[in-house]
């Protein structure tokens, strides 16, 4: 006579079980790969630029923008990068993976740009 006093007892901690597990996964989804639109630094008087950060190098390399005009940067890597004018008239934080970096150009040039904490990353805006 005791063989149906443990069947809810069984039913109950299988639900305890299964609920424990479930809570318990919290995977970290990938960054979404869409880059958002510049929103609001852009200035008025010429096209945004916007350079992807990712597998350690700057997409497109080399960017042209027209004076007044901004460049985003959107840091798609779990590893930290900076973005930083050779000559330091601009540099970011080090960012991590969906974070963005936006500089304005004024005047026509061309402006080399690196990554300070992997020098081998290099770009380019070239403004005119
Ligand atoms: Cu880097």
């Amino acid at each position: 006579m005791r063989l149906p006093a443990l069947l809810p007892v069984a039913a109950v901690f299988v639900i305890v079980a299964a609920g424990c597990g479930g809570s318990n996964d919290n995977a970290t989804p990938a960054a979404p790969a869409t880059p958002a639109a510049p929103s609001g630094s852009a200035a008025a008087g010429g096209a945004a630029g916007a350079v992807n950060i990712h597998n350690f190098a700057f997409t497109p390399a080399t960017i042209t923008v027209a004076p007044g005009s901004a460049v985003t940067w959107t840091f798609q890597d779990s590893i930290q990068h900076t973005v930083v004018a050779d000559d330091n008239s601009f540099s970011s934080k080090a960012e991590g993976n969906g974070q963005t970096f936006a500089h304005t150009f004024p005047a026509a040039g061309s402006v080399p740009y690196h990554c300070s904490i992997h020098p081998f990353m290099k770009g380019t805006v070239t403004v005119k």
